[in-house]
């Protein structure tokens, strides 16, 4: 019998498909502080949720699962049929692993407990974010932060455990439904993006260790709340028109926030009368996309503080944001801090 050792085939006839998710959750285990294999099953589970909820975004138009669902969600936003099932569809992934004890979501009043004695992770999740642009077949993502939770594994859930600042995430990701769909993550190490190959049903490796542009030439902003903006962020997008720099609102965070992330830009969302206290929320929205931004070495701020360092006190808190490339949040957070704060209009 004839042995030979395996030699990769050189003649070009079959290109290489590149590298999966899968794989690649593998080969960075050890790169994780507490490496069992748990979070990365747990992430495997967050992608497989996302193939589901990608099959159901690119159908929307087709089968009867577009438009309103006809209830109001804790945050008093209408329900699209999409936001629910998108819900559902983490909710069972994320409660069939085996590795989460605890869900907070955009979609539920309270944390759900998922009375898994063997799950050391709380998953805080937005199944489906921007969801206003579903009807109007523009990109929407999900997105959700991953924590390690403070009490002992298998004793009921405490406010500690639900409760942590951005700083204590373990891994935070989102995916953007777009015109391709992409799964971006961090684990502390780095962000790297994987694109869905729709045929092969994977996401591959597309973007290795994205690194933001430090500065860039695009401003993301609601300009219709202009009138009830602080004098800080007046001035400051005053100062990008005045440099010409593009306006580029889709109005989905995740869209918004991964091409000003690719691309250099700022995205803003301020205090504004509506919503005194931001509209984006701290557990679900701005500590994921903060963290990520921080390891592709762009900035998080509500204008004040980092955004990683808030403690959150309430589940649905919501903060201003302020993120993207490092010295245009840098140079936004100065003018915030040295005009004088007028009151909101
Ligand atoms: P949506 O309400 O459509 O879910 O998360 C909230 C969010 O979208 C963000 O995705 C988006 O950037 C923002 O709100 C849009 O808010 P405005 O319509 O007030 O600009």
């Amino acid at each position: 019998m004839k042995i030979l050792p395996y030699q990769p085939d050189q003649s070009g006839l079959a290109y290489s498909v590149g590298t999966t998710l899968d794989r690649f959750i593998k080969l960075k285990q050890s790169d994780f502080p507490f490496a069992s294999g748990e979070l990365s099953q747990l992430l495997r589970d967050i992608a497989l949720a996302a193939k589901i909820v990608n099959r159901e975004t690119t159908r929307a138009g087709l089968s009867n699962i577009g438009g309103a669902f006809g209830q109001v969600n804790v945050q008093g936003e209408d329900q699209q049929k999409l936001d629910v099932i998108a819900n559902i569809r983490f909710m069972r992934a994320l409660s069939k692993g085996g590795e989460v004890c605890a869900i907070v979501s955009e979609e539920e009043d309270a944390v759900i407990d998922l009375q898994n004695t063997s799950g050391k992770y709380v998953v805080a999740i937005d199944p489906l974010d921007g969801s206003s642009n579903i009807d109007v077949n523009i990109s929407i993502g999900t997105i959700f932060s991953i924590y390690r939770r403070k009490t002992p594994t298998g004793s009921p859930i405490q406010k500690e455990d639900i409760m942590q600042a951005g700083t204590e995430q373990v891994a935070a990701g989102y995916v953007l439904y777009g015109s391709s769909t992409m799964l971006v993550y961090t684990t502390g190490c780095g962000v790297n993006g994987f694109t869905y190959e729709q045929s092969l049903g994977e996401f591959f490796l597309s973007h290795p260790n994205i690194q933001a542009p430090t500065n860039g030439k695009i401003y993301s902003v609601n300009e219709g709340t202009q009138r009830e903006w602080e004098d800080g962020i007046l001035a400051y997008i005053d100062q990008c028109k005045d440099r010409r720099y593009s306006a580029r609102y889709i109005g989905s965070l995740v869209a918004d926030f991964h091409r000003n992330l690719l691309k250099g830009g700022i995205y803003l969302y301020p205090a504004t009368k509506k919503n005194p206290t931001g509209k984006l929320r701290l557990l679900y929205e701005a500590n994921a996309l903060a963290l990520i931004a921080e390891q592709a070495g762009a900035m998080a701020t509500d204008g004040i503080q980092r955004i990683l360092e808030i403690q959150p006190t309430t589940l649905h808190q919501r903060t201003p944001l302020l993120i993207g490339s490092s010295e245009m949040v840098k140079e936004a957070e100065s003018m915030i801090s040295t005009l004088i704060k007028a009151p909101l209009l």
